[in-house]
């Protein structure tokens, strides 16, 4: 059989790079930050001792440099679990296949991925502006059910808990549930909290927001917040952590997501400054991610 990857199926650009990304092989840090917002990535790169690589395409934007011996890249991903399949295919590619050859390589390469982004807390205890480290992705979106996976027991489990406590509107979503990296979530515990955080394919009635027109499901943030199975609660709310953990289990990446807490959806409050919380959850994470 033909295991070589067809064109249409991994697009190599003019510059050897991969397609959406702009990105090749060597240019790309075995750790790897991702950030929503395309501005962050300066925000992260301005930390580093040295910049080595420098790429945009679309809303994805890549720094590769170091602290000290310590080799980074930060990559935005835009909004979106859409995106997510995009970023963490390409990114898979660049490490675990032969740009030359199209073939997977024979040993492959596990990436350290941990998103740095913004949320919105599910509990009274949770404030804005502090940080949540994710202990698991709930995936209310339907990216991972185009994968197949495997979902270890304590997952299956949690997510059957989830299914009978939280109420989804009939042909609504699919939801798939994966752990955190236990390797990397290890080092992330003095001055954050900790929670499921679920993933949602939109920001205002995904989120149980309305602005304008009526809600679905107006029970939703009251449902998630009161879940409870086993010392497992819901703790925020955001658009991209659950498709992270699931391609990584997909791929074999290691992945964790950790967040700002720019809202408080119990409170009804937002941060008065959501800019400094996500300058000091980098500053943060960047001490802790600079050592791993
Ligand atoms: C919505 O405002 C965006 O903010 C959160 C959500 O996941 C979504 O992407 O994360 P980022 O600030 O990292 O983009
Ligand atoms: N990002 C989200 O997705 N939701 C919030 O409430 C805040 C940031």
């Amino acid at each position: 059989m033909d295991k070589r990857i067809a064109e249409s199926e991994l697009i190599i650009n003019s510059r050897g790079a991969v397609y959406h990304l702009d990105v090749r092989p060597e240019e790309l840090a075995h750790t790897i930050i991702t950030v929503g917002d395309p501005d962050r990535v300066a925000a992260v790169s301005k930390h580093f001792d040295k910049i080595e690589h420098q790429s945009q395409h679309r809303e994805f934007v890549t720094h590769t440099g170091y602290i000290g011996s310590k080799r980074l890249s930060v990559v935005s991903t835009g909004i979106g679990t859409d995106n997510i399949d995009i970023v963490l295919n390409e990114l898979d590619a660049l490490v675990n296949i032969d740009f030359n050859t199209r073939l997977v390589k024979p040993e492959l390469t596990s990436l350290q991925i941990i998103r740095l982004g913004t949320s919105g807390a599910l509990q009274e205890s949770i404030p804005v502006d502090s940080f949540v480290v994710s202990s698991h992705g709930l995936g209310l979106d339907n990216l991972m059910p185009y994968y197949a996976f495997e979902n270890t027991t304590a997952e299956k489990q949690l997510l059957e808990a989830f299914r009978g406590q939280v109420f989804l509107q009939p042909g609504g979503a699919n939801p798939c549930l994966f752990a955190a990296a236990a390797s990397l979530h290890q080092h992330f515990t003095t001055g954050f909290h900790t929670g499921i955080t679920v993933t949602c394919p939109g920001f205002y009635a995904p989120q149980g927001r309305v602005l304008r027109g009526t809600l679905a499901n107006p029970n939703l943030i009251d449902n998630l917040t009161g879940f409870s199975y086993e010392g497992h609660r819901i703790s925020n709310f955001e658009m991209e952590t659950s498709a992270i953990y699931g391609m990584g289990r997909v791929l074999g990446h290691e992945c964790l997501s950790i967040s700002a807490i720019v809202a408080n959806r119990i409170r009804k409050e937002f941060s008065k400054d959501g800019g400094a919380a996500v300058a000091a959850l980098i500053k943060k994470g960047l001490e802790i991610i600079s050592t791993l």
